[in-house]
C-alpha cells in the first residue's frame, strides 16, 4: 500500500467518524412526565403513494402502564398505529382501536413489521430530508409534539440512541 493510499484510508476513517457522530448528535428524544419518545424516523414514499410510515421508540420510565391514545399530523388526514399480525401465513397489519399500551419500566418499539404509525392520505408525499410535524396523545402524559426525520426511500432503521 502506497503512502497515499494510506492516507486515503486514514480520510475515509475520520469521514466515517465524523458521519457516525452527527448520526449520534441528531438523535432526538421527546419528553413528557414519564415518556419518552426516541428517535422519531419516517421513510421516503414513492410518489403515488396515499400513505406513510412512523417509527420510534416509547420509553415509559414510571411505574404505571400509559397508553398512546392518538395521534395527529397536519401531513395527514388520519395517523393510525397499525400492529403486524400473522394471520396464517401471510402478514396483516391492522389499526389498533384502542391504543398502544407502554407498560410501566417497558421501552416498546415502533419498526418495520412491527408497531407503526401509518399516516394515511397523505397531502404530500414524504420527502427524503424532510421533517414530518406530529402529536402524540397519551392518556397520561398528554401531548407529545416530535418531528419524524424522513430517510431515504429503503433506508434502514437509524441508530436508536439508547
Ligand atoms: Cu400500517
Amino acid at each position: 500500500m502506497t503512502w497515499f493510499h494510506r492516507r486515503a484510508l486514514v480520510f475515509a476513517g475520520m469521514v466515517l467518524i465524523a458521519l457516525l457522530w452527527t448520526g449520534r448528535a441528531t438523535a432526538q428524544e421527546y419528553r413528557s412526565g414519564s415518556i419518552a419518545i426516541g428517535n422519531p424516523w419516517s421513510r421516503a414514499t414513492p410518489p403515488t403513494a396515499q400513505v406513510g410510515g412512523g417509527y420510534f421508540s416509547i420509553t415509559n420510565s414510571g411505574t404505571e402502564d400509559d397508553r398512546l391514545v392518538a395521534v395527529r399530523s397536519p401531513v395527514a388526514r388520519r395517523v393510525d398505529v397499525h400492529e403486524m399480525k400473522m394471520d396464517g401465513s401471510i402478514m396483516r397489519m391492522r389499526a389498533l382501536e384502542d391504543g398502544l399500551v407502554i407498560p410501566a419500566k417497558t421501552t416498546v418499539i415502533l419498526e418495520s413489521g412491527s408497531y407503526h404509525l401509518m399516516f394515511i392520505d397523505l397531502t404530500a408525499g414524504f420527502v427524503k430530508g424532510a421533517r414530518i410535524p406530529a402529536t402524540l396523545v397519551f392518556e397520561k402524559a398528554g401531548d407529545i409534539d416530535v418531528v419524524l426525520e424522513v430517510l431515504p426511500l429503503g433506508a434502514k432503521p437509524p441508530e436508536r440512541g439508547r
